[in-house]
């Protein structure tokens, strides 16, 4: 069929709120996709690393086909087979303490502000409606309006206020800033382990080792949101461990399905999560089997099928590929395991052009911040697959 007849559709009965590359996609396996036309892609996205299992993951499909014969969703009114064995393996590959079970990140996002809040009233003795939580600049944390509300983009922001009160926000990276910023309403310091929509904006070394003991240090709560740098993304489990160190509070969500499902969870080292009491918080489809049975899944396959050390190995592959293209117009290229990123010098033009220029040679990635290109493959990427990638990538980004 052709892509304009879908884009069509998309136009004129859509709301405009994204704009997405001209290509229609019909099939998706591993690391390749196919459009309308069938016509072959590298997907060198991943959904914003929700797909980190790769596309259409036979062991996942069939976790959920089966499962969805069975029963899909009982609200919480009721319990079902699989949430309690989520928790258990969950608990055991993260060394968590308890799990809160939401749908998506924002989700997972706004959960966490509330139990911290709470913790804070009821536990470290805040002042009613007092508690701060401080963030960093240039976070993506998600789009609801209370995220959006600390969210230092503009255009993330403009025209969506009033905005919820209680939060601080310091340079990204800044662990004097941080310091300064607590006082003792302070509850939590939730940060982006890499900023992903920033940038793969990676911190200077030792700083969340750092910002773990001044929260320590300080009754202050520490959150990561691994919703994109979780589950492998980086070359570890969680990117915390690069640091060497365990948040009190962890978000994940994105490939905790492989792509299949929404869901994220609230992952909890300390009794902050003991404060929520029955009837508190919750959500319709939160903790539902369907959600359950897949997770369980695509957990398993990350780890039996060692995705997260082959994202540690081809990402170093693939980074020290990226460096050695000749073009002047690159300011930096960087990353951590498969969450790599070119940045360009700004006035040439933005990276979205060489998105559509790579998407003509059949490699399929987003720009970001206008002069940014991400490349954030699959963790099952092969050195093959990535040979084939370096070669269309140095066709469009070498400057002769
Ligand atoms: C879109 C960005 C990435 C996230 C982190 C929470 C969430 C996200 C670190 C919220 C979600 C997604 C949102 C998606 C595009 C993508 C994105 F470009 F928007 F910023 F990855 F960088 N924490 N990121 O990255 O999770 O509610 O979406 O499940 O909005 O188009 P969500």
């Amino acid at each position: 069929m052709d892509p304009q007849y879908y884009i069509r559709l998309e136009d004129k009965f859509g709301a405009h709120n994204y704009k997405p590359l001209d290509v229609v996609l019909h099939r998706g396996q591993g690391v390749w996709v196919w459009d309308v036309e069938g016509k072959k892609y590298m997907d060198c996205l991943s959904a914003y690393s929700a797909v980190n299992q790769g596309h259409c993951h036979p062991k996942i499909m069939s976790t959920m086909i089966g499962q969805s014969r069975k029963l899909t969703l009982t609200s919480r009114a009721f319990r079902n087979d699989q949430l309690g064995l989520l928790y258990q393996e969950i608990c055991v590959l993260t060394n968590s303490h308890k799990v809160l079970p939401m749908n998506s990140g924002a989700e997972a996002v706004e959960t966490v502000i509330k139990a911290v809040r709470k913790w804070g009233y009821k536990v470290k003795g805040v002042a009613k409606d007092r508690a701060e939580i401080i963030v960093c600049e240039n976070n993506f944390h998600g789009r609801t309006i209370t995220i959006v509300g600390f969210s230092t983009n503009e255009s993330s922001r403009d025209g969506f206020g009033p905005f919820t009160p209680g939060f601080k926000i310091i340079p990204f990276g800044d662990i004097s800033a941080l310091e300064a910023a607590i006082t003792p309403n302070t509850v939590a310091f939730m940060v982006e382990p890499i900023q992903g929509e920033a940038g793969v904006i990676i911190p200077p070394p030792g700083f969340l080792k750092e910002a773990k003991s001044i929260c320590e240090k300080n009754n202050v709560v520490l959150i990561l949101d691994e919703i994109q740098t979780g589950l492998g993304r980086t070359g570890k489990l969680l990117a915390e461990q690069h640091d060497g160190i365990e948040a009190d509070l962890t978000l994940i969500g994105k490939a905790l399905s492989g792509g299949f499902y929404p869901i994220s969870a609230v992952l909890s080292n300390k009794e902050v999560m003991d404060v929520l009491r029955p009837g508190e918080h919750g959500s319709t489809f939160g903790g539902n089997p369907l959600a359950c049975a897949v997770a369980r899944t695509a957990l398993k396959v990350l780890i039996e099928e060692n995705m997260i050390e082959n994202a540690a190995a081809m990402g170093e592959y693939f980074l020290s590929k990226l460096l050695q293209i000749k073009n002047s117009h690159i300011k930096e290229v960087r990353g951590k395991g498969l969450m790599l990123a070119v940045e360009f010098i700004p006035g040439i033009g933005g990276a979205r052009r060489y998105c559509e220029a790579l998407m003509t040679q059949g490699l399929l990635c987003k720009e970001t911040h206008d002069n940014i290109i991400r490349f954030t493959p699959p963790l099952v990427i092969t050195k093959q697959e990535i040979d084939w990638a370096m070669e269309r990538i140095e066709k469009v980004l070498t400057i002769k």
